[in-house]
């Protein structure tokens, strides 16, 4: 791979930007200079092997998408990206990292789960990957297991208060399971909707004949949201577990997690770009079937009730602290089809991994949050929040070569037949219009994306064990 120098772009961090260049050594950036300088009298530039001009353009740390699932069996079906599809859409988007959660099914032991997904994504990523671990049985046995997964590089796992009957966790399970990450510096990442309210509603409603994509929406009310997000700080308070909401999308369940933030607590919160743009009526609510492509819990939320301009203020004032995909893709045809007449039997899940940069770019250009926050939001606060960083999320020597160039005076029109990679027949973002584009993507040195060419390969990414969080007060 040799020397590669990035010369004369502007290299935006979490923190600032400034125009400097960056000298990468195989997978590793060695240094980030003052343009045009040598270095003790070396010349950087007459010793690069290759020089790739980023005049104009931002230079960025590697998007890490910190919620995904490729391949996630769901309601009879499963998620249409592989991990090859997934990955390579992430790339084209700006994304070099994702965390993928495995899954430990019911009657099933934690590490056979794991090995599953290491078996499903190695070989065949384009960009590197970590794994969370959903603990969809919470028994002895996994308990015992959860020990061990901090050795296997998983620093977090998943439970889920929603879905009884299929990754369901109750509040005694959940408490062991929060004494265990206490222990053991895990972190607690938590679906946070009571299912078992949700499930009543449900039935309700198609009784009633109410069987439209809309009504997903009506039955994950925003107060079964907020319920459980209360429900889970107090568990985690009580036994000092970190705790991490998921794809957090009503106001009320963010001003819960701000009140126990405002307490001290090692309590965070992401959202997704779904809840920032979509919304209830437009979406879900659209005619016939067509809302089926927004089904995706938790759910849109009405933009009446201002959930969306709530959630991008949450994102300035650190209220929610960064924005993943949660991306789940199912196609229409043969997939969220299955719900026809039923919406509960539409499976869950948006696709947006290759979007994520973009669409929160344009949060940039309209003025919602800074050029320095979006760089947080999407790389750096992951790489900390989840044990990568240094190695991911920054562009530092020592770091890995994960590196974008982002093109603010180029443009992103999003959907099928234009930006799309995502292994699905229709995309939840058509029509979407972005003012900048992701330009060139580097992955451990290796240009992946360039312009419209994509040069990577499946087999590129590598499996990144993570540590602990370096998040926590
Ligand atoms: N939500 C989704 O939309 N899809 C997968 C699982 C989840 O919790
Ligand atoms: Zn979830
Ligand atoms: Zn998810």
């Amino acid at each position: 791979m040799g020397r590669t120098l990035i010369r004369g772009g502007t290299v935006v961090s979490s923190t600032g930007r400034s125009e400097a260049d960056v000298l990468i050594d195989g997978e590793k950036i060695v240094a980030v200079f003052a343009p045009g300088s040598a270095i003790f009298g070396f010349d950087v530039a007459a010793s690069a092997d290759t020089v790739i001009d980023a005049t104009g353009k931002y230079v960025i740390p590697g998007g890490i998408d910190a919620h995904t699932h490729m391949e996630l069996p769901f309601g009879g079906t499963a998620a249409s990206d592989t991990f090859e599809t997934g990955t390579r859409a992430a790339a084209w988007g700006g994304t070099t990292t994702i965390i993928d959660f495995a899954v430990q099914s019911y009657g099933q032991r934690v590490f056979d789960g794991l090995a599953t997904w290491h078996d499903k994504a190695a070989g065949n990523c384009a960009i590197d990957y970590g794994f969370h671990q959903i603990i969809g049985d919470l028994n002895t046995d996994s308990l015992q297991a959860m020990d061990g997964l901090l050795a296997e590089g998983v620093s977090s796992f998943k439970l889920f208060m929603a879905y009884p009957g299929v990754f369901y966790s109750d509040d005694a399970q959940i408490l062991r399971a929060m004494q265990k990450s206490a222990e053991t510096g895990l972190m607690t990442m938590m679906h946070a909707e009571n299912g078992p309210a949700i499930d009543v509603l449900v039935g309700q409603l198609l009784a009633e004949g109410k069987t439209d994509p809309y009504y997903h929406g009506i039955a994950r009310a925003w107060q079964l949201e907020e319920e459980a997000t209360h429900r889970a700080i107090m568990l985690a308070d009580l036994t000092g577990a970190p705790l991490y909401v998921v794809h957090v999308s009503a106001k009320q369940a963010v001003a819960q997690l701000a009140a126990a933030r405002s307490r001290g607590k090692n309590v965070f919160g992401e959202t997704c770009p779904q809840y920032l743009y979509l919304s209830l009526e437009e979406n879900l609510g659209a005619p016939g079937f067509e809302g089926a492509k927004w089904v995706c819990s938790t759910p849109l939320r009405s933009r009446a009730e201002g959930h969306q301009e709530e959630l991008w203020q949450s994102l300035r004032t650190n209220e929610l602290q960064l924005v993943s995909t949660d991306h789940c893709p199912f196609c229409m045809k043969g997939q969220k089809d299955l719900g026809l007449g039923d919406f509960s039997k539409i499976p869950n899940g948006i696709g947006s991994v290759e979007h994520r940069l973009d669409l929160l770019y344009q949060g940039v250009v309209e003025g919602r949050i800074t050029l320095e926050r979006w760089v947080e939001l999407t790389s750096t606060t992951p790489a900390r929040m989840f044990g990568l960083y240094g190695t991911k999320g920054v562009i530092q020597p020592g770091a890995d070569a994960d590196v974008v160039l982002y093109d603010p005076a180029g443009h992103t029109s999003i959907g099928l037949g234009k930006t799309h990679h995502m292994n699905m027949d229709h995309s939840a973002w058509e029509g979407y219009e972005i003012d900048g584009h992701v330009d060139t993507v580097l992955s451990r040195g290796k240009v992946i994306v360039d312009g419209n060419s994509y040069l990577g390969a499946k087999g590129d990414g590598r499996y990144l064990p993570r540590g602990l969080s370096q998040y926590l007060i």
